[in-house]
């Protein structure tokens, strides 16, 4: 660490600092962040775009009186360097570290948690509602992202903005980029605002505006004291020419900021989101306003970094790498797929088969897999943006048509849909397809992007048929299968590596139901053990069933595959054959697998006990690694065998006075 970041430990430092040696303090946040993440990983590109703005927003604002909200929160970092965490950055996504989003009970500078898109303009208008209603004075600064504007709440919280409050400063970070390069006509029209020559004018409207207002000279003063002044910056990067007018927006048209206007939100902008001077300016003018205002700045992903500026998409967020030249650690040879990988492989061949599937992913092309399919086949790909439910409403219009839609969302994200999975795929029964990667545990994010509930959360519902395959080959047998029922089909799998297992060239269609046993018992004596070990939790019920065996146990495993509809058949024949039944699933206890398996013997009056492993009924906080949480929570075969063994030496001790007696 060098010399300004190291006198600098609270936003207090940040205010003592003079503009050159804030920026310099830029330079040195930046080299701290590509040096440190190059460890572990993290969002870099996303943080090295908004150094300028977060040295800005705490030399101008004064937290955690003044409350900052970030919308997805993953370009945090630097607020959370100068905001006491500094020492602890390099802890930063592991065990026992900072977390990677921002955390409320991590710091009272984190005034509002998030890790999903979309949601900071509405929790900071309640925060300057609940401000208003108090009577207190303190200011509330929302920070969302160009594609933070593809999502529907970002929308509904700006219709109700000029409604609500007169007071309320947001900050339009524009980089172009969502993970992938945003989409959709708001994309295209932020393109056009910045696009658009008659910048001059808008500047002097500016500075009238400016100045009728109360410090209004001032912050003119200011502005224009910092390098270049307002229209000098604004002329530099809203003008940035882009080619001919017919290129600018495709229409031959430009953008007004008139959109945001007619919202009853004051646009400002766009300004260049580097420009640390003007930044400091725009903001303290911001602070007199009494009028919600959004300010529009433009600032480069992975700026500071060359080959986070090359590969936009890939610098979001990513492992380890060289802090030199940004290399990644080559795929070791002979390594497994990932599971993402074989589902857009598996996309494409049943794309090529069936002309009734396509694919839809809500801004998550890369991270779902579903980009082989947008490479190989792009006339059968949506991305609609972050619009998770927009993406199920959309797929379930094309059902309707005759279509299977596969919508490939995280378990995590379609939480946002499930009032569409309900009332519009499961009720009208339509034959959507959803793929849920991360079904599981998303380790170094943490408790915002694990998928642990959506067995439960879809469990309740009728109509719709649920699975988890225990490998990637029948993966791409659920998919197919999906592709021929006429009800709703979902699918989930987990974060990471398959199994290494050998494909099949084509995939075969499942029995719906149907459960598939590994293991049998060997009928060679001892007490008999029935494990079901749902999907990538498989693999551990067989370890489990291998120690057990060791140990005397006469074991049977059985891959379960559908949670909804359950195997009746062979539920209850190895619930009625076993001494004890474990059920091992990588999902919440509560309205899990097991809790499936415990109301069907409950309901065939089975009284086989039942262990469950499973995520216990809290959010499992991020950390380094799988293994390290499922230790820790008694996800392995040790933690069965010993609740096995546990169980079976109480019921031992139950039955031997009954016996006695007898
Ligand atoms: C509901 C939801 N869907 C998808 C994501 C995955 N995601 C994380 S960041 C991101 C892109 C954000 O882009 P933007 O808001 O423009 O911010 P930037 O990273 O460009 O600063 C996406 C799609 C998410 N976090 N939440």
């Amino acid at each position: 660490m060098s010399s300004y970041l190291e006198m600098v430990d609270g936003p207090a430092h940040v205010k003592r600092l003079t503009l050159s040696q804030l920026q310099e303090l830029a330079g040195e946040i930046r080299e701290e962040l590509i040096a440190e993440l190059a460890k572990n990983g993290g969002h870099l590109g996303p943080n090295l775009g908004v150094v300028e703005l977060t040295i800005a927003l705490h030399r101008v604002f004064n937290t955690p009186v003044d409350k900052f909200v970030w919308d997805v929160s993953h370009q945090v970092y630097v607020h959370k360097i100068l905001t006491g965490r500094k020492s602890r950055f390099r802890t930063i996504r592991q065990t026992g570290g900072l977390n990677g989003f921002a955390l409320r009970d991590e710091s009272p500078h984190d005034c509002y948690g998030a890790g999903h898109a979309g949601t900071a303009l509405s929790a900071a208008l309640g925060m300057a509602a609940a401000r208003d209603k108090k009577g207190t004075d303190e200011n509330v600064v929302c920070i969302f992202g160009d594609a933070a504007l593809t999502n529907g709440i970002s929308f509904e919280a700006l219709n109700n903005i000029g409604h609500t409050t007169k007071r309320f400063i947001s900050i339009l970070n524009d980089n172009e980029w969502s993970i992938a390069k945003n989409v959709g006509a708001v994309s295209n029209y932020l393109n056009k605002l910045i696009t658009n020559p008659r910048y001059n004018k808008l500047s002097r409207d500016f500075e009238n505006f400016v100045r009728r207002l109360p410090k209004g000279e001032l912050a003119l003063k200011l502005a224009h004291k910092a390098e270049g002044g307002f229209k000098g910056a604004i002329t530099d990067v809203g003008l940035r020419p882009t080619g001919s007018l017919m290129e600018a927006d495709g229409r031959g048209g430009y953008g007004s900021p008139v959109f945001f206007e007619e919202m009853g939100v004051r646009y400002l902008g766009p300004i260049d989101g580097h420009d640390l001077p003007l930044l400091i300016s725009t903001l303290e003018f911001a602070k007199t306003c009494d009028h919600p205002i959004v300010i529009h700045i433009l600032t480069q992903k992975g700026k500071g970094f060359e080959a986070a500026l090359k590969y936009p998409e890939k610098f979001h967020g990513l492992g380890p790498y060289d802090p030199l030249t940004g290399a990644t650690p080559p795929a070791k040879p002979g390594a497994p797929p990932s599971y993402h990988e074989v589902f857009g492989q598996t996309m494409v061949k049943l794309c090529q088969k069936d002309n009734s599937v396509v694919g839809i992913t809500a801004a998550m092309p890369t991270g779902t897999g579903l980009k082989a399919l947008e490479k190989a086949m792009p006339e059968r790909y949506y991305d609609v943006g972050i619009a998770e439910e927009h993406a199920v409403l959309f797929a379930a219009g094309m059902a309707t048509m005759g279509f299977h839609p596969v919508c490939a969302i995280y378990s995590t994200f379609l939480q946002r849909a499930y009032d569409c999975i309900i009332h519009d795929v499961a009720l009208q029964d339509l034959p959507v397809i959803f793929c849920m990667d991360r079904a599981g545990l998303s380790a170094n994010d943490g408790p915002t992007h694990h998928g642990l509930f959506d067995i439960a959360y879809l469990r309740c519902v009728p109509n719709l048929i649920a699975m988890a395959p225990k490998d990637e080959d029948e993966l791409a047998d659920m998919m197919f299968t999906a592709t021929h029922q006429k009800h709703p089909a979902f699918i989930r799998y987990p974060r990471g590596p398959a199994e290494g297992v050998a494909m099949k060239d084509q995939p075969k269609i499942l029995e719906i139901g149907k459960a598939e046993v590994t293991r049998n018992f060997s009928g060679k004596g001892g007490p008999k053990a029935a494990l079901f070990g749902l999907g990538n939790l498989h693999s551990l019920a067989l370890q489990t069933a291998g120690q057990l065996a060791a140990e005397g146990w006469d074991c049977a495993v059985i891959n379960p595959r559908f949670t909804k509809p359950l195997d009746a058949g062979v539920t209850e024949f190895f619930g009625r054959a076993a001494e004890i039944v474990v059920t091992f699933e990588d999902h919440v206890l509560p309205g899990g697998y097991g809790s499936s398996v415990v109301e069907f013997f409950n309901e065939k009056q089975i009284a086989t006990p039942v262990v469950c492993i499973a995520w216990p009924d809290q959010f499992i906080e991020h950390a380094s690694s799988v293994d390290y949480l499922r230790e820790k929570y008694g996800l392995t075969a040790a933690s069965a065998v010993a609740q096995v063994k546990a169980l079976s030496s109480r019921r031992e001790q139950q039955i031997a006075p009954i016996a006695a007696q007898a």
